[in-house]
């Protein structure tokens, strides 16, 4: 722990402002204070976080290596002061300076290298690691520009860079001494020496991995761990200067240029593949230069590479690195002279593999030519594993070639990412019940009935240190007040909070502090968009990346709905609403970037149409991000996941606002069974379709929008209002919109859901006006909600899966 007084601080900080800015404290920019307070933090840390290593080096402890193509921290500074315990004190002693705490973490850039849910998982798993103990790492690629920032301009989604390294990042520090060597294209010379193969990979270009380190700091344990993140560079002696006076100038240039694409920028696709070369090329550099940096590590540690598998495990997050299973066996046979059976039984024991979705579309796979050409020893690698796999099907299926077919890993022109992760690794799991059921009755049974034991589930969750004790403060004094502090070490413990949720003090109390919230959200709208709303309407909100499968557009039509009901009955006795939405839609994604639209131009047409007055809003806040996530989750009162059912792996959303005391409105789908499990149907509203209808429907069809559509007059009436210029003078502009709903009988049957998502919407309203019933069911949710704390998550992955040594059982 940090001991530190307010005073100390405050002397500390002031001679580290004078040391990196040799001027006065009092005329300084908030950009120089925020720096400073960062600078300081981390050298707090700095020897935590050696002494951290040193014992992991001492023991020998099994580490564990989180590889991942994403990581969305968002910001550090408030989480870091938080776990290292010192938050109040630096808040106190800033105070006396007169410097707001607040606004400085404010200045902070996002540090937003994910897409969504699956980016944002890793990150709430590097802290519980840290959190619980256990010697766990993160690997994955320093992006220099992460996922886009959306504006929106006339109501549709512009992208615009996010340049999240403009005025530094005083978390990282660059590893000049740990670069690794990347080599991608060339050819393979084979030739054999006693009777062994050789495989020398000749006439490669080189790229140079330098990793940047950010400590991850646990909860007031002393612990603080590694994400190491690649940057790709020009290696100096390829970049040859002397090339210039021979005049290759422009090949020196494009050499340079081609390596520093590699980490130039996120991909800002979720739930869908393209197969792009350099993707490819990503996924190799971190994969690449973290396995070597493990190795070296690893030896230079004292490590036999015999026992490997029993002190390192290597997670692997969606297919992404899944070169790590294909590089392991390279680098154990190619340089360290492993038989392939060795070679082998280590990889397959060393790696694990996560599958985040079912969508087809979204399964990787390269095509066989672009990946031989890029990476020629590794292709062969994959060759072999393949061949070796399927002698082993033709065994045991035997003349089922259709099957053999169907589960190899190279067929059809394409390396299949998913089936090399099942082989080569000994866990697959996915990330809420169903979604592991599924994994294993359809999308991939062939596996399953081949490898039953390797298959599991893990549900997710989030870190209830930055979703409830950060972003939630006043929640957290009232469960500190009723059951104590012990729920923050073991978050299961907020069970005990269900015996208070009768009670009409704590009933008052969550009123309140879920209105303060509403509040300060207001606020944040106001100065972000210049929309006044009402704090006392129920904040209704779905924030999530936009897509066809989550179902914005069911969410607009119902909003649709109500407004034509409006119209017609101006008086009507409906409990006043916000509706919320947040969210970015990939920038080649032509339906999600229509449904952005349709939303914005419901939002303009409603929120100035004088005559319903003030009973309904629509916000589309802009740039959905971690940090707005932090302001707008602790304010709703009702959270919309309402996916088709089966499509949504898990959600992780839908945890954090059951967290803050908000109510979910769902569909049967992801992790919202497991919440609905834990608090009981009493207390969330379930509608749509059940796994067993829509299954029913995609094997055996019978699924008609148009007849749905036209069987319902409030149907009729809101998708006529898409092309009749209700919404836009431009009748052409939603034509989309409705004709992927009719003609194309849309695969996600808003339509079908529609009527069962206004009946639970009516019941939302009758629990709403019951002010005592609605807070009991928000702390019903609150108090089960601690098993959704990826701390429980994390214990399972390390008990079942790592195999770690733990420092705090936290549960
Ligand atoms: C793949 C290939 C090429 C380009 C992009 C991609 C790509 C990128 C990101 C594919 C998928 C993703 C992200 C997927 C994701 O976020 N999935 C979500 O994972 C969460 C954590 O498990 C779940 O809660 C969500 O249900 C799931 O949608």
């Amino acid at each position: 722990m940090i001991n530190i007084d307010k005073n100390t601080f405050k002397k500390d900080y002031e001679k580290k402002f004078i040391e990196m800015h040799g001027s006065e404290l009092s005329l300084a920019s908030p950009q120089s204070k925020y720096e400073t307070l960062g600078a300081l933090i981390r050298d707090y840390v700095v020897e935590m976080w050696l002494n951290t290593t040193r014992r992991y080096n001492e023991n020998h402890d099994k580490q564990v290596y989180y590889f991942s193509m994403e990581f969305l921290l968002g910001r550090l500074l408030g989480n870091t002061l938080l776990n290292l315990g010192i938050r109040d004190v630096c808040r106190d002693a800033l105070d006396e300076l007169n410097i707001d705490l607040d606004s400085l973490e404010d200045l902070e850039q996002d540090q937003g290298l994910g897409n969504g849910g699956l980016g944002r998982l890793a990150a709430c798993f590097l802290d519980s690691m840290a959190s619980l103990g256990i010697p766990g790492n993160g690997c994955g690629i320093r992006y220099k520009y992460g996922f886009f920032e959306q504006k929106i301009i006339e109501g549709s989604q512009v992208e615009a860079p996010d340049n999240w390294l403009r005025s530094g990042n005083v978390w990282e520090i660059r590893k000049a001494d740990k670069v690794e060597v990347v080599k991608f294209g060339g050819e393979v010379k084979v030739d054999s020496f006693n009777g062994r193969m050789n495989f020398t990979h000749i006439n490669y270009e080189s790229v140079l991995a330098v990793p940047y380190d950010t400590p991850v700091v646990g909860y007031e344990n002393d612990v603080v761990n590694t994400l190491r993140l690649w940057s790709a560079e020009p290696i100096s002696n390829e970049f040859d200067f002397s090339s210039f006076s021979r005049g290759e100038f422009l090949k020196a240039i494009e050499y340079k240029n081609s390596v520093e694409a590699i980490s130039q920028v996120l991909y800002p696709e979720d739930s869908f593949y393209e197969g792009k070369r350099l993707r490819l090329k990503q996924q190799y550099f971190f994969v690449s230069a973290g396995v070597q940096s493990i190795i070296r590590h690893y030896k230079n540690n004292g490590g036999n590479l015999k026992n490997f598998d029993e002190k390192v495990a290597i997670h692997i997050n969606d297919t992404h690195p899944t070169l790590v299973i294909p590089e392991l066996m390279r680098i154990l046979m190619d340089e360290e002279g492993f038989s392939w059976e060795d070679a082998w039984r280590i990889t397959k024991n060393t790696c694990a593999y996560t599958n985040h979705t079912i969508l087809a579309e979204a399964l990787e796979k390269w095509p066989v030519d672009m990946f031989k050409n890029l990476l020629p020893r590794i292709y062969m690698i994959i060759e072999e594993m393949n061949r070796r796999f399927c002698e082993k099907l033709w065994n045991k299926y035997i003349g089922q070639w259709d099957k053999i077919h169907r589960m190899a890993v190279i067929a059809d022109g394409y390396v299949k990412m998913a089936h090399l992760a099942i082989i080569g690794s000994h866990s697959v799991n996915g990330v809420a019940k169903l979604h592991s059921e599924i994994l294993k009755k359809q999308e991939m049974a062939d596996f399953y009935y081949y490898y039953p034991r390797k298959f599991n589930n893990k549900t997710n969750g989030i870190t209830h240190r930055r979703w409830l004790l950060k972003s939630n403060p006043q929640l957290t004094e009232l469960l500190k007040e009723t059951i104590g502090t012990s729920f923050i070490k073991h978050p299961m413990d907020m069970e005990s909070f269900e015996s208070y949720a009768d009670k009409e003090h704590v009933q008052e109390r969550l009123y309140e502090i879920k209105r303060n919230n509403k509040l300060k959200l207001a606020e944040v709208i106001k100065n972000k968009q210049g929309i006044i709303i009402d704090p006392d309407s129920i904040f209704d909100v779905q924030v999530k990346r936009i897509h066809a499968y989550k179902r914005q557009l069911l969410n607009a039509l119902r909003i649709m709905n109500i407004y034509s009901d409006l119209l017609e009955n101006p008086n009507m006795d409906i409990v006043p609403r916000t509706f919320i939405f947040a969210g970015k839609a990939a920038p080649g994604y032509f339906l999600a970037k229509k449904t952005i639209e349709l939303i914005t131009s419901i939002a303009e047409k409603i929120n100035k149409d004088t005559l319903i007055r003030d009973k309904i809003k629509v916000v589309f806040l802009e740039n959905y991000n971690v940090s707005l996530a932090e302001d707008i989750i602790p304010a709703a009162d009702l959270s919309e996941q309402i996916s088709t059912t089966t499509k949504e792996a898990s959600g992780t959303s839908n945890m954090k606002f059951m967290m803050n005391g908000a109510l979910t409105m769902a569909t049967l789908d992801g992790a919202n069974i497991e919440i609905r499990d834990e608090v009981g149907d009493d207390n969330i509203f379930i509608f749509g379709m059940n796994e067993r209808e829509v299954l029913d429907y995609y094997k055996n069809g019978g699924y008609n929008a148009w007849e749905v559509c036209n069987s319902d007059s409030r149907l009729r009436r809101i998708t006529n209002d898409l092309i009749n210029g209700q919404y836009s003078s431009d009748r052409e502009k939603f034509k989309p919109l409705y004709e992927h709903l009719l003609t194309y009988n849309d695969e996600f049957f808003v339509l079908k859901d529609f009527d069962s998502y206004i009946k639970a919407h009516e019941r939302v309203d009758k629990a709403y006006r019951d002010k005592h019933l609605w807070q009991k069911m928000a702390a019903i949710n609150i108090a089960h909600s601690g098993i959704f704390s990826s701390d429980r998550t994390i214990y399972e992955y390390a008990t079942a899966i790592w195999g770690s040594s733990f420092l705090y059982k936290n549960l």
